[in-house]
């Protein structure tokens, strides 16, 4: 076997082992207008889905670590996905109910680099107390 060909092979387990080891985490949307995980821990390369248990809902992205190019907002009662592929806080709300706090908040690789980006997005004081609860939240796992 050539050197290039075993480097290929690690490459290609490598790249293999990493997408086996992704995980896929499932969030509702509950009829209490709220996301079941309101803080989701996950790493790099791992996937949330977000199913429309009730209607009513989406997933708009307020905030995440690169800004310039945030994940995809949601369509009302249609099931949404994201990979997520950078470290950092991710902040998003249900278009109808941000206002009345309905917030959700992932952490990719338990890193806070853009904490102070999250917490300067304008929101409602409702939004707010709930944004400064997730935060907490997030920061004692
Ligand atoms: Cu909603």
């Amino acid at each position: 076997m050539s050197v290039r060909c075993l480097f290929f092979g690690m490459f290609s387990f490598l790249l293999l082992s990493d997408l086996v080891n992704a995980e896929t985490i499932q969030i509702e949307f509950t009829e209490n207008d709220t996301y079941s995980v309101e803080v989701a821990h996950i790493n790099v390369g791992d996937k949330i889905e977000w199913l429309p248990k009730n209607k009513g809902h989406n997933v708009e992205f307020l905030a995440g670590p690169d800004m310039s190019s945030l994940p995809p907002k949601s369509k009302l009662n249609l099931i949404h996905s994201v990979t997520f592929e950078l470290p950092g806080l991710y902040l998003y709300q249900c278009t109808p109910h941000g206002n009345m706090g309905m917030l959700g908040l992932v952490v990719v690789e338990n890193d806070f680099h853009n904490l102070q980006d999250i917490n300067e997005i304008k929101l409602s004081r409702v939004a707010s107390s709930v944004l400064k609860r997730l935060t907490e939240i997030a920061q004692e796992n």
